[in-house]
């Protein structure tokens, strides 16, 4: 798969491109990364980005010019399973389903947001989608498409050392009626300070075990994400 972001700071996806599992699937092929400078598809002399907001108001707005001609340079013939993301505050809540559902795309393309806002024409008449990561401001775009590419890229078979791993964890537990949280993990020591690790996971009976961490998960839930056990996630 392919991910393609639009930015004005294409040195910020440096560190995140550069660690874990995201740069080990691009290393093995599995995933592609191209990040683009939105200043590379502007055409005066100050290579602008942005203006002022018809209408008046506080900060600058980026302009279409740029991001249509940009994307209309990464993808001249526009093909199905190309999909174009806008990422600001104002789209649908990203989330685990939004993520599986991203992963069987062929190439994602992902345009980060910046200042005051993006030029509406965009959201209108360019972008698929318009998505969100959660309800807060970010300066950018940017960490949202970090995110988004983390969530997506470890859905892609091969991504993950281990099959399993994926479909066990929080908000993805297969045959599952609702998304529930990740069991809770210990390691060694068995006894840390005086807190010890509960008995049953050390006395070897995998179907106690098994029954201790359902039970484990749904207490947690509960306490900490009491929403998740009312409604059914889409999956
Ligand atoms: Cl995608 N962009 C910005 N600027 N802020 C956000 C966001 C995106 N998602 C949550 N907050």
């Amino acid at each position: 798969m392919t991910f393609h972001v639009l930015t004005i700071f294409p040195g910020f996806f440096r560190g995140p491109f550069e660690h874990g599992v995201v740069a080990r699937a691009a290393q093995s092929g599995r995933i592609r990364l191209c990040v683009h400078n939105l200043r590379d598809w502007t055409t005066d002399k100050h290579r602008t980005v942005d203006d002022r907001p018809f209408g008046g108001g506080e900060g600058m707005v980026l302009k279409p010019e740029p991001i249509f001609r940009a994307v209309e340079a990464i993808w001249p013939e526009r093909q199905p399973g190309q999909r174009v993301i806008l990422l600001t505050p104002q789209g649908r809540l990203f989330n685990h389903a939004v993520a599986r559902r991203l992963a069987q795309e062929r190439e994602l393309l992902l345009i980060c947001g910046r200042y005051e806002g993006v030029d509406e024409r965009v959201a209108e008449h360019l972008a698929d989608e318009e998505l969100s990561i959660g309800d807060y401001v970010l300066s950018g775009g940017e960490l949202a498409a970090c995110v988004v590419i983390d969530a997506v890229a470890r859905l892609i078979p091969g991504v993950l050392g281990n099959e399993d791993s994926a479909t066990q964890e929080s908000f993805a537990a297969p045959g599952d009626e609702l998304g529930i949280l990740d069991y809770p993990q210990y390691t060694r020591p068995a006894d840390f300070r005086g807190w010890k690790v509960p008995e049953v996971l050390l006395s070897g009976h995998h179907e106690e075990i098994r029954r201790w961490r359902r039970q484990a998960a749904l207490a947690k839930t509960a306490r900490l994400r009491p929403e998740l056990l009312e409604k059914p996630v889409p999956r």
